[in-house]
């Protein structure tokens, strides 16, 4: 197998449409992989699409067609030789010519492409145009084919197989895509190739690893087949076999004893095994073709065993149960081909930094990447992969039944071989948009997808990938048919927690015990630098054209506003309103995630949405599109701490929950003060812990610990080792906090600052906002409760040189008493 790559000299012309004058006509270099608007923006004709309004500018794209013309030096095809053209992967709606030669057309950016170019091959010099016509005209035409179906977005997304949220999304830019998104190369093979390898593993109860190797083979002269010989190694072990002439698959298994188990991160190593197959002639030879994979050994499973409360839904990794504690993820670029390696590792860094074991990867966006993959199965982190269906009803009639699958076949086959990945599901809340979204009375019995998730996905799961769980959907009832049980009930399955967010008061999460929260989450505000690197309103405000372009949900800055009312106080400045946000998101979601933690084993995950951002906007991120962390990752971080505490109503009182999530016994006091906002105590307790590993264990509180003298000014906290939690008698809103408490100097350390921070009187949510100041410049830790009499200690990254007085300045360091006091703005 001889591979040329095809990614230079691309040029790239936009062919037809409502092309603005200075675009129309003008030839520019273009990237492969890339896509459109990053080569109109290496060329300088538009304006970076994420700065201001630029969006807006760019509709015109959406009704464009494209065309990528390149020219390559090849040899023509040799007697017995195959040259096929490869796409890894095209956006979307493609015509390929070779020399004038319409090789095909295609409209599925969720699969590849493979074209037999012997005839159409010159030697020299060769013409390869790709044409992009614009994806909305064609999904809009399959929309008047087939007949409309509901979509939650403006544009028929469910029409066409390319990312649902390239076409806006409640967090995303409506910037429809074009272009050359994943490899093309040439492929000059003979006799036979690798078409698919699939390594299924699975662990024997002895211990016994094994790889059962399923190979698709593809004849170059089918009508003249040969023998063959497919080989594998595996940690040592080799192994062969025949492969009859004309047979066009070939299983391999191999046993490897005493493996080493690949275990989720916090719950042990994530040992991974080279695996080499290699296919060679029957009768000897030099081989023909190699395919490298790496696997890790271990067994997952989704528990849904019936039990006395319904259905659970318990991730189950080597036998033993796991809380999943985790985020959704989107795309990390709206431009997907901007997200290099460096870039996943940097994210699922973070969500390992917030002590996540899990991420879903949601079904508006992509299969992702080999990289991606690569650093879970390197990391640890348990993938969810939904299949891409989201919040539409998708026709099941061609020529989308065929493409559907076309991409599933590829991409289960493709991924199989990851450790990380842990269950496949069919879509998102698309049965549940049909139980509740008035579905039923539009499509007029038209089809809506729900074969897709009960027929043609579950089957190609099980048919290609017998190793995995296949879920229907998110939320989903296991077993139990749709119309019997609504797909979001609490006690069967998934179960995501929109009412909050969209309609109530976020203590109201502790309304429902899910037995899988799979999403649940609340908006804030990019970082402060992310915001003003890209919006630069005169003067910003939440309602200022730029900001608000930058915040998609329906009525988002009203359930902001609502939202925090019943907590903090009114804000004063814009400055002020950007912290409140933030801290209420941080807040409302961490009170989601100890909730949920403190019902482990009946609930058995917490997947918030959502991780990530594609682009700089007001999300429900905890990571901003500038890759900053929000004041909610440090939530998070806290929330998902290996060791909680956590107060919890149970039966009428007010209890605290010890979860533990480490292999070990958590045991030793717990110190309870209620102490005065001055530090004054007025009460103790010392609680002997005795919580097994992965385990959650209430203990009672006295009522002298519960019933402050005065709410308005009391704080319970709870300390042991490194474990802490206050709990505040009122809402803020409600409190005489001292509104200026600290004081703090900040000294220069090794690569950054020191901040040692001390109240005089209890300080809640102290944080250092350190963006302000420098654009690298990042905090070890933030939302930290500093009781009366303490000092903390924070730490900045940073590569610039600050003014340590800044560092303490009153918009960087932070707190919830700030809010309390009169504004400051900058
Ligand atoms: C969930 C997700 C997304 C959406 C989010 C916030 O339903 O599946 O569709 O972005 O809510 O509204």
């Amino acid at each position: 197998m001889i591979r040329q790559t095809l990614h230079v000299g691309w040029q790239l012309t936009a062919a037809t449409g409502p092309v603005p004058a200075d675009v129309a006509g003008r030839t520019v270099p273009a990237r492969v992989p890339g896509s459109a608007h990053l080569d109109l923006l290496a060329a300088g004709l538009i304006t970076d699409p994420y700065l201001d309004r630029a969006e807006e500018e760019l509709v015109w794209a959406h009704r464009t067609d494209w065309r990528y013309a390149t020219t390559f030096e090849a040899e023509a095809a040799r007697p017995g030789e195959r040259v096929d053209l490869a796409f890894d992967g095209l956006d979307t709606v493609a015509t390929i010519e070779l020399n004038g030669r319409v090789l095909g057309r295609t409209a599925n950016m969720h699969r590849s492409y493979r074209f037999d170019v012997r005839e159409a091959l010159r030697e020299g010099a060769n013409d390869l145009v790709v044409t992009f016509r614009s994806a909305l005209e064609h999904a809009e035409e399959i929309e008047q084919r087939l007949g409309r179906r509901d979509h939650v977005y403006p544009h028929p997304f469910n029409m066409v197989r390319k990312m649902a949220c390239s076409f806006g999304w409640d967090w995303g830019p409506d910037l429809q895509t074009a272009g050359i998104w994943k490899p093309v190369r040439l492929e000059r093979w003979t006799t036979a190739r690798i078409h698919r390898l699939r390594p299924l593993v699975t662990v024997g109860a002895d211990g016994t690893g094994r790889v059962e190797l399923h190979a698709d083979i593809e004849h170059a002269d089918p009508a003249a087949p040969r023998e063959l010989r497919l080989t594998a190694t595996v940690a040592g072990r080799e192994g062969d076999v025949t492969v009859p002439a004309g047979e066009t698959s070939a299983v391999l298994t191999l046993d490897i004893p005493g493996v080493r188990l690949w275990w989720p991160a916090g719950y042990g190593d994530q040992p991974l095994y080279e695996l080499g197959a290699g296919l060679r002639p029957g009768d000897g030879g030099p081989a023909l073709d190699s395919v490298h994979r790496r696997v890790g050994f271990r067994t997952v499973t989704v528990d849904t065993t019936p039990d006395e409360t319904g259905t659970p839904f318990t991730l189950t990794v080597n036998g033993t149960p796991v809380f999943a504690k985790g985020a959704n993820w989107i795309p990390d670029d709206h431009f997907l081909t901007r997200v290099t390696r460096e870039r996943v590792t940097r994210r699922v860094e973070q969500a390992l930094g917030a002590h996540m074991n899990l991420l879903r990867v949601w079904g508006g966006g992509i299969y992702e990447t080999e990289d991606f993959y690569d650093i879970c199965d390197e990391r640890g982190v348990l993938v969810w992969q939904d299949f891409p269906f989201a919040c539409a009803s998708y026709p099941e009639e061609e020529p989308l039944w065929s493409e559907v699958g076309a991409e599933a076949r590829e991409n289960v086959a493709r991924l199989s071989s990851h450790a990380s990945l842990a269950l496949w599901n069919g879509a998102n809340e698309n049965m549940w948009g049909y139980r509740d979204w008035g579905w039923p009375e539009q499509l007029r019995g038209r089809t809506w997808g729900l074969r897709y998730y009960t027929e043609l996905l579950p089957s190609i799961v099980a048919e290609l990938d017998p190793t995995r769980f296949y879920a229907a959907n998110s939320p989903y009832n296991p077993g139990i048919p749709l119309d019997e049980v609504h797909p979001n009930d609490e006690n069967h399955g998934t179960r995501h927690e929109w009412r909050v967010w969209n309609e109530r008061d976020y203590t109201t999460y502790r309304d429902h015990i899910p037995r899988f929260c799979s999403e649940f989450g609340f908006q804030g505000p990019p970082t402060w630098a992310t915001l003003t690197d890209w919006v630069h309103d005169e003067p910003l405000t939440p309602t200022s054209p730029s900001f608000l372009l930058h915040q998609k949900a329906e009525d988002g800055n009203g359930k902001l506003d609502r939202g925090f009312a019943p907590h903090l106080p009114a804000p004063a400045t814009f400055e002020d309103w950007h912290w409140t946000t933030q801290l209420n998101q941080a807040r409302a979601v961490a009170f989601g995630v100890e909730h949920f933690r403190s019902w482990w084993p009946r609930t058995t995950g917490s997947v918030v949405w959502q991780l990530n951002d594609c682009w700089p906007v007001t999300s429900w991120a905890a990571v901003d599109g500038g890759e900053r962390p929000k004041p909610l990752w440090y939530a998070l971080k806290h929330a998902y701490a290996p060791r909680l505490l956590t107060l919890q109503p149970r039966g009428g009182a007010t209890v605290l929950v010890a979860v533990n999530d480490t292999a070990e016994a958590w045991t030793g006091p717990v110190r309870a003060e209620r102490q005065a906002f001055d530090g004054t105590v007025l009460g103790t307790a010392t609680i002997e812990l005795d919580v097994k590993p992965r385990s959650a264990v209430p203990y009672a509180l006295a009522e002298s610990l519960l019933t402050p003298a005065d709410p308005a000014q009391e704080v319970l906290v709870l300390t042991c080792d490194d474990a802490r939690a206050v709990h505040l008698f009122r809402e803020d809103v409600e409190l005489a906090y001292d509104p200026a408490p600290l004081t703090a100097k900040a000294v220069a350390v090794t690569g950054g600052y020191r901040i040692d921070v001390t109240a005089a009187s209890f300080a809640r949510d102290v944080a250092v906002l350190a963006d302000r100041l420098a654009p690298d410049a990042e905090v070890d830790d933030m939302l930290v409760p500093i009781p009366a009499g303490e000092t903390h200690s924070f730490t900045v990254r940073t590569a610039a040189r600050l003014d340590p007085e800044q560092l303490t300045g009153p918009l960087v360091l932070r707190s919830a008493n700030a809010l309390h006091a009169p504004a400051v703005s900058s």
